[in-house]
């Protein structure tokens, strides 16, 4: 799971070509803080930056992590103050639904996306038989995370953990992924200069944090190497791997858009509200199109990804089980949304 803030990160991985933070309004953290830190105060503290690097070298020690790893994975690091920059920048607007799903799911990454699957039919037909997670899925998240493995983000993985680890905000929580980052180095992985990622540390083809990278990326191409930067077979097994574990059920899909009746209570609507598809046909609910829902007798549940203007719900999904494996991965009903609207179309 990736916290908040990296759900945000993620978004603006997407969308380089944009020069401020995309945000919805569902994805919104609630008590978003505003840090009113300047530049010159984050500069400020690099006189004490080495000084606190001896200190993660001892805890790093501590915790077994070799010399000669902590020798070449901690030399010449520095704060950047990019990165401060991009981690206190404020959303500055609210994209709909069908705006972020235009920028995240184009019509030139649908066509990639299926040659992407046709190109690795067999590696994916592997996965599917070993992890049970259809490819179509796992091609999905490897479009959106990282392009297909184009966009890994352009950050040394080990400084940019170290700035933000030394930055104050959330030092707890990123000094101990670069503890973890310093274990996959010293487990001979990846080397420092080959452990890119985006500015908050997410890494490689899967954009896998360290600790999701130790709890969850795996060696498919049997090389005794995990390398979730250059293998695309160990980036997808890794991906596979993680759904399988979040609890993916092979005998269903994500969900789909639906219409609602005319005075349709929303009260209904909630994630943790699932009812029969027999049921929510009775109560009018119809796909997309109108026409009527499966006869399978699963669960599912509606949802208003986002909220318009004056309290009106929106669009309406109806979500599977497995809506919510994808929300592990990524805690936002839009990113969700597009990796199912794109695992749709690929095949
Ligand atoms: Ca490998």
């Amino acid at each position: 799971m990736k916290p908040f803030f990296l759900v945000l990160a993620a978004v603006f991985l997407l969308t380089p070509q944009m020069g401020t933070q995309a945000q919805t309004a569902a994805d919104a953290p609630e008590n978003y803080e505003i840090i009113d830190t300047t530049m010159a105060t984050a500069i400020g503290t690099m006189g004490a930056f080495e000084q606190w690097i001896e200190g993660v070298k001892e805890e790093a020690r501590e915790g077994g992590i070799s010399e000669f790893t902590l020798h070449y994975a901690l030399r010449g690091i520095h704060p950047i103050p990019r990165i401060i920059e991009l981690d206190r920048r404020q959303p500055e607007f609210t994209l709909t639904l069908g705006q972020y799903l235009n920028r995240t799911i184009p019509a030139s990454r649908v066509k990639r996306a299926r040659r992407k699957f046709a190109e690795n039919r067999e590696l994916l037909k592997e996965l599917q038989e070993k992890y049970q997670v259809p490819g179509r899925f796992i091609v999905a998240l490897w479009g959106i995370e990282s392009d297909f493995g184009n966009h890994t983000g352009g950050f040394s993985v080990i400084n940019a953990l170290a700035t933000l680890a030394h930055d104050g905000r959330r030092s707890a929580y990123f000094r101990k992924e670069l503890m973890n980052a310093l274990t996959i180095i010293d487990q001979g992985h990846v080397t420092p200069g080959d452990m890119v990622g985006s500015w908050a540390g997410a890494m490689g083809q899967a954009q896998f944090m360290p600790s999701t990278f130790l709890n969850h990326a795996t060696d498919h191409d049997g090389d005794g190497r995990i390398d979730i930067w250059n293998s695309s077979p160990d980036a997808l097994a890794s991906g596979a791997n993680y759904l399988r574990k979040a609890g993916w059920n092979p005998d269903l899909t994500w969900g789909r858009e639906v219409t609602l009746p005319k005075g349709f209570d929303s009260e209904l609507a909630g994630k943790d509200k699932p009812r029969y598809l027999s049921a929510w046909s009775w109560y009018g609910v119809k796909r997309a199109d109108g026409g009527p829902l499966p006869k399978r007798a699963i669960k599912g549940a509606i949802i208003f990804p986002e909220k318009k203007k004056g309290g009106k719900p929106g669009r309406a999904f109806l979500v599977y089980d497995n809506f919510p494996v994808i929300l592990d991965w990524n805690r936002s009903n839009f990113f969700a949304i597009a990796v199912g609207r794109l695992a749709d179309q690929i095949y």
